[in-house]
């Protein structure tokens, strides 16, 4: 017997079976992220990044063209196995030689390369207004400004995005999830909390009016609690994008690293099935702060997985990555994450689900406990190697990182 069906017998013993587990795996599509391959800059500006968020280090080999970012993104999504789609930003267009496009005038034609890019390799696109990273963001405010120019501007920028979405769906044959985060807050205490948020909703109202095809492009919201140099109010809540998407027209989208440090998205995840058709989620990891440090196979990345298994969600929630580390191989960083997020759902597909459940109703406290730590050391790791050998992917894929960074990423200035 190979170490595998060792494994599967161990798994069987209570129940669980490995091959429908792999089986449900491989068709789970991850949204990955293209912003982890360059420090989240894009290609439409020159300026820090800015907007709250921050990232740091500066591992060489950054990919700072579009040739080179599809070259890392297309090389590391060669490493993951299983379903992926792309998760795009605005700020990553690409017009033509000499053609200079704002922001509120882009159109699908200037994201043409990427659709080839995907559509080479079977992939979906995902799509993001970038609110971020630009001149008209005033005083640290977008659709939330006071100023009538500054809202008009990023309104108009978000119906592009919406047109440029549904583009990609019916270039792709997939649907494509919008997701709209703006970093509008402020430092210090506000004068007035309501109005920047009334402006917020009357914005996202316009926004959504534009016609586009409600079957094919899903847009979703995503709340924050603070962001760096904005620590005192943010205008995208909790509460705010929660009751916004309570009214119907949009998706919830909970980020993992825009909640106070001991809050839980595993915990908030069944409240938000049950009240919501879809949910979508950003995986990534905060230590201390919304730090987007690389995923891990780590306790809440695994609840996480948990929640959406058990609960019979893998087809109501979209699931996309949202870390950027700037400090370590940028590849390696992207590959890890993905394949944390993998390990989590595979870990989550094989657990004894309907036995938790009734020990739990019985109150068998004691019992549940000690098998869910017993479930923590059933050879897990059999599976995942077998599920990558399925996939054509390595098991070790440092080896092909260390040789792309030496043969690629090193001859860059
Ligand atoms: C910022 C949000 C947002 C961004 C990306 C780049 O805190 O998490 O999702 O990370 O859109
Ligand atoms: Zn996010």
């Amino acid at each position: 017997m190979s170490r595998y069906q060792n494994a599967q017998q161990d798994y069987l013993q209570l129940g669980i079976d490995t091959e429908a587990a792999m089986a449900r795996l491989r068709d789970v599509p991850i949204a990955v992220h293209c912003w982890q391959g360059d420090d989240v800059v894009g290609f439409d500006q020159r300026g820090p990044l800015s907007g709250g968020i921050q990232t740091t280090g500066n591992y060489p080999g950054r990919a700072a063209t579009p040739e080179q970012l599809m070259a890392d993104m297309s090389f590391a999504l060669s490493l993951m196995p299983g379903k992926k789609k792309i998760n795009l930003h605005a700020s990553y267009s690409i017009p033509k030689e000499g053609e200079v496009v704002d922001r509120d005038a882009l159109k699908p034609r200037h994201f043409a390369k990427w659709v080839e890019f995907a559509n080479k390799r079977g992939l979906g696109i995902d799509f993001n207004p970038t609110l971020f990273s630009h001149p008209m963001v005033k005083d640290n405010l977008t659709l939330s400004s006071p100023d009538e120019q500054v809202r008009r501007f990023w309104i108009n920028h978000c119906r592009r995005c919406l047109a440029i979405s549904e583009y990609f769906a019916n270039e792709t044959g997939q649907p494509c999830v919008m997701n709209i985060w703006i970093p509008d807050g402020y430092k210090d205490i506000p004068g007035d909390r309501l109005s920047p948020r009334r402006r917020f909703k009357e914005a996202l109202d316009e926004i959504l009016a534009a016609p586009y095809d409600h079957s094919k492009v899903f847009v979703t919201l995503e709340s924050k609690v603070f962001g760096i140099g904005l620590e005192s109010y943010t205008v995208g809540s909790a509460e705010f994008c929660l009751s916004y998407s309570a009214c119907g027209s949009v998706t919830p989208l909970m980020d993992n690293g825009h909640y106070h440090p001991t809050e839980l998205v595993s915990d908030k995840i069944p409240s938000l099935l049950l009240f919501h058709k879809r949910l979508a989620l950003h995986i990534t990891r905060g230590v201390r702060w919304d730090s987007d440090h690389v995923v891990l196979f780590d306790d809440e990345t695994r609840e996480i997985a948990k929640e959406i298994v058990r609960n019979n969600a893998l087809n109501r929630v979209f699931l996309a990555t949202d870390y950027f580390d700037a400090s370590i191989n940028r590849i390696a960083a992207w590959v890890t994450g993905v394949r944390s997020v993998q390990k989590a759902l595979l870990f989550a597909l094989l657990q004894p689900n309907a036995l938790l459940t009734e020990l739990q109703d019985q109150n068998q406290m004691t019992r549940l406990m000690a098998l869910q730590e017993q479930l923590k050391l059933l050879p897990f790791g059999e599976v995942w190697k077998e599920y990558l050998e399925r996939e054509g992917v390595p098991y070790d894929y440092l080896a092909p990182v260390e040789d792309y960074e030496k043969t690629v990423l090193a001859k860059r200035g």
